[in-house]
């Protein structure tokens, strides 16, 4: 399986490893350095077979590529993705996230990585022992930009407003339903920014204490999880994991639009055109969910100050826009669009 997936890729090329005490395996794809140096978070998980764990790095490496050319920033696309076998903890996973850090800086720079799924701030300080200068989204008692989960919420915040003036000439949140799916380290935040611009929140979460955490808050309420999909609302907001607009889903949906952050939230393009029919307005989830990667890419790589990252996160609400007119100019589906205007920056560099 690995040999076919590579084969086929259209990406650069894929650094791999395998760790025989931990058992663990090591994808880090490359997918395009045609815009700067590959960027990426590191996800680390257990998986099936280790196919599966190549299969994911693969595809949220073409995420970011697309990610930093709708937004026009100097970076590639990469991820990595540690494949656990089974659960590791204490000294193990330290040492293990130390090997981590050995391997990308082997790479010199080719690959500049931060947190994602399974991975956090602190992870990356582990990381960074033995990875600088290459690890980005340490915690600020390090040195580091904090969480990309502050600066990726804000983003998303600014893709509903997009929606909103879409939707209804209004960018303004105040009193749209939002049902934010995770309420974690962006959904969480979420929660928070629109909740000040007046919406009205529903969030739901498979971790029975983020519920808690929430439960009772005014403005909040809270949704079982197998019932996300049929409840009615203005914007859903994926912010828990990929593929979760589907055929199986889609029909379900009671929703007017479609914005969060997770990554490869479309389980195919086809899934573009059920949406396009059905009415729904979707942000494709590339344009809404760069503010971590660009946040703490260019606080921590490029010096900017808090201000300039809280400005260039903003402009998530015009790109997305933008991908909107696209999208009603060429009768296509905004995910095409989005496509597109990646295509283009990428084409011109
Ligand atoms: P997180 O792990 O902090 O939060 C995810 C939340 O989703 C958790 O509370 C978890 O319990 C919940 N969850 C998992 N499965 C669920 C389900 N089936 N139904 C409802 N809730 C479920 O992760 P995060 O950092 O908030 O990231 C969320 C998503 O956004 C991921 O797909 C990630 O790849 C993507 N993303 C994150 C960032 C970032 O900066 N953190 C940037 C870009 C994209
Ligand atoms: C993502 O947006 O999916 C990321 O992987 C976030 C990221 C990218 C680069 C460095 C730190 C975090």
């Amino acid at each position: 399986m690995i040999e076919t997936l590579i084969s086929r890729w259209d990406g650069e090329s894929v650094i791999t490893k395998y760790d025989r005490d931990f058992r663990a395996w090591i994808f880090i794809a490359i997918h395009s350095t045609v815009l700067g140096p590959a960027a990426g978070g590191t996800r680390m998980k257990i998986y099936g077979a280790p196919g599966e764990a190549l299969l994911d790095a693969m595809r949220l490496a073409e995420g970011m590529t697309l990610k930093y050319a709708v937004a026009d920033f100097p970076r590639g696309g990469g991820k990595a993705v540690i494949g656990l076998t089974s659960e590791l903890d204490g000294d193990d996973r330290i040492e293990l996230l130390k090997r981590y850090g050995t391997l990308v800086r082997s790479l010199r720079g080719a690959f500049l990585t931060g947190p994602d799924v399974g991975t956090t701030s602190e992870d990356m300080d582990i990381i960074h022992r033995t990875g600088s200068p290459y690890i980005f989204s340490r915690t600020a008692e390090s040195g580091g930009a904090g969480s990309s989960g502050y600066y990726t919420a804000i983003g998303v915040y600014h893709g509903l407003r997009a929606v909103c003036r879409s939707l209804y000439g209004d960018p303004s949140l105040k009193d749209r339903t939002i049902l934010i799916q995770g309420a974690g380290s962006v959904g969480g935040r979420l929660v928070d920014l629109a909740l000040k611009d007046g919406a009205r929140v529903s969030i739901s979460d498979v971790d029975a204490a983020t519920v808690d955490r929430f439960s009772g808050r005014q403005g909040v309420s809270t949704i079982a999880s197998d019932a996300v999909y049929d409840v009615e609302c203005d914007i859903f907001s994926p912010c828990a994991m990929g593929s979760v607009l589907n055929e199986r889903t889609i029909p379900r949906l009671r929703c007017r639009a479609i914005a969060g952050a997770a990554n490869n939230q479309l389980e195919s393009e086809t899934d573009a055109k059920r949406l396009k029919m059905r009415g729904i307005l979707y942000a494709p989830d590339f344009a809404v969910n760069i503010g971590g990667a660009m946040a703490v890419t260019g606080i921590e790589g490029m010096g900017w100050p808090e201000e300039r990252a809280l400005q260039e996160v903003a402009r998530v609400e015009e790109t997305v826009t933008r991908i909107f007119e696209i999208s009603t100019a060429e009768g296509i589906t905004t995910d095409a669009a989005a496509r597109m205007l990646a295509r283009e920056r990428l084409g011109k560099a």
